[in-house]
């Protein structure tokens, strides 16, 4: 199923350093309708939740600690091919991997810190874009 929306997190370390404009403008220019948008801050548990797929990886701890530590932006958004357009916008997991101009690479600061979540695939974006926006806020 293919369902031309995916779940995007602009994280701390991008908010942070004031990235967040310009990530939204690279979003935007590529041609993604931006569907439901907003900062939160992760709890401890959302954030165990969220990357539970991680849980046993030598990482956890050290993703769950930099997730929380301060406000992220969690946006759903359309496009035809949504998921692996995205993918191909923000680069690969390490910036030191990722294409040039992409937004990883333009805005990452390391492999655990790396600006920007995108979905892996189509049921992933439908549960991540759930379990951000619920109840009253379903798009
Ligand atoms: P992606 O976000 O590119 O799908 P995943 O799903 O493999 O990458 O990893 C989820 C998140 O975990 C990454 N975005 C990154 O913040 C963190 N991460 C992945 N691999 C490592 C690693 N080797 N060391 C530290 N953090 C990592």
């Amino acid at each position: 199923m293919t369902t031309n929306r995916t779940f995007t997190m602009i994280k701390p370390d991008a908010v942070e350093n004031g990235h967040i404009g310009a990530i939204i403008d690279k979003i935007n220019k590529a041609g993604f309708r931006i569907v439901a948008m907003k900062m939160t801050q992760m709890t401890q548990r959302e954030a165990e939740l969220f990357y539970a797929i991680h849980t046993e990886r030598p990482f956890f701890n050290e993703l769950v600690t930099f997730m929380t530590r301060g406000p992220i932006i969690a946006a759903i958004l359309e496009k035809n091919n949504a998921v692996e357009d995205f993918r191909a916008l923000i680069g690969a997991t390490n910036p030191a991997d990722a294409a040039e101009g992409t937004i990883r690479k333009l805005y990452a600061t390391s492999l655990g810190e790396n600006a920007v979540h995108g979905s892996d695939s189509d049921e992933n974006a439908t549960i991540e874009g759930n379990f951000h926006f619920s109840g009253s806020t379903q798009f």
